[in-house]
């Protein structure tokens, strides 16, 4: 009888330990192509966690947006545990999480430095916990670099509008999935339109359903955007983090304590990997913009504070819940 319960036990214990071992694959959505930073630190990512894990998780990276169909798809994907991971832009991410608003708002950061004191230190890290404090279903692993993000347009737009005064009405502009970012073109005079993948933004305006969108260098280059719409305005509205975010269904219900303690801290260290990507992307393509005869506007500082002026509503629309954090932020800039 003691043989008997003690094969059993031995059993019980072999089972237990092949589940503990047994191989998770999960899933990574990424709406941009192979080679593109993100996507680059997208599979660093799934490497560090394959090899810190023993191979007990595998994460297979779908780049190109062959996983959902846009980044709100992505996200609610996450919220349902249907996606293990998503790369997505902070933007949709504030439709979801409005507190996100508060570090992309309009000409809030001096320089990428001064944005990267306030991710990496205090606020930033709050931010990014309070995602999943907020009970949306997500948590936010880290941020990447996405550079800082501006107008782009055809010739008749441009010449229809008046970008010197930050006048954009009668144009229609593709916005990222964000009531905040579509209020930001009210104010300009234009109108925003979303539900644009930003893989349908070439042909959106191609075809005329939007005269323009905006978005940093690489992001342009890289969706050949810049070949429908060849002026590109320089007024740098926005500087918007890319957001690495685990689904906490998965989190709560897949993996261990352990490989989730694993998981986070592979996502952190991939973060200097892409900036250190994103300085090589933002510079090559901003050369191909510049040499494919592109026109690029530069704006001087007044100019740029015409933007920033007519943006300023959003602090009080988007921002009155986040004051604190907001001047938080302009204290850190103070040293840059
Ligand atoms: C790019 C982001 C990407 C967004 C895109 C957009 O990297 O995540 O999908 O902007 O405008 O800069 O939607």
């Amino acid at each position: 009888m003691k043989k008997l319960l003690a094969l059993v036990l031995a059993l019980v214990l072999v089972c237990a330990m092949s589940v503990a071992s047994a191989e998770v694959v999960l899933q990574l959505a990424e709406t941009h192509a192979e080679g593109y930073p993100t996507t680059l630190a997208d599979r660093e990512f799934a490497r560090l966690v394959e090899e810190r894990t023993e191979g007990r998780v595998k994460i297979e990276v779908y780049s190109g947006s062959q996983l959902a169909d846009g980044e709100t798809t992505a996200i609610e994907k996450l919220q349902s545990g249907d996606i293990a991971f998503t790369r997505v832009s902070a933007s949709p991410v504030g439709s979801y999480v409005p507190s996100i608003n508060a570090i992309q708002l309009p000409y809030l950061y001096k320089n990428a430095d001064h944005m990267w004191a306030v991710l990496d230190g205090e606020i930033g890290q709050t931010m990014l916990a309070g995602i999943q404090e907020s009970g949306s279903g997500l948590i936010g692993l880290c941020y990447y670099e996405a550079g800082a993000r501006s107008f782009y347009i055809t010739q008749a737009a441009y010449e229809k509008a008046n970008f010197a005064e930050a006048d954009l009405t009668g144009l229609k502009i593709r916005m990222q999935n964000n009531p905040m970012m579509v209020r930001m073109i009210d104010l300009l005079g234009g109108t925003g339109v979303t539900g644009i993948g930003a893989n349908e933004v070439y042909s959106s305006i191609q075809t005329g359903v939007v005269d323009g969108a905006e978005n940093n260098w690489p992001t342009y280059q890289n969706m050949s955007d810049y070949e429908a719409a060849p002026v590109y305005v320089l007024d740098e509205h926005t500087r918007v983090p890319e957001i690495l975010l685990m689904s906490e269904f998965v989190a709560e219900n897949i993996l261990s304590e352990e490989d989730v303690a694993i998981i986070k801290e592979c996502a952190k260290e991939t973060q200097e990997y892409e900036k250190q990507k994103w300085a090589e992307k933002e510079e090559s393509a901003e050369k191909i913009i510049r040499e494919s005869g592109c026109n690029v506007v530069e704006l001087d500082a007044e100019t740029k504070a015409k933007y920033e002026a007519k943006m300023a509503p959003l602090y009080e629309e988007f921002g009155a819940a986040y004051t604190d954090i907001i001047e938080g932020i302009k204290a850190v800039g103070e040293s840059f």
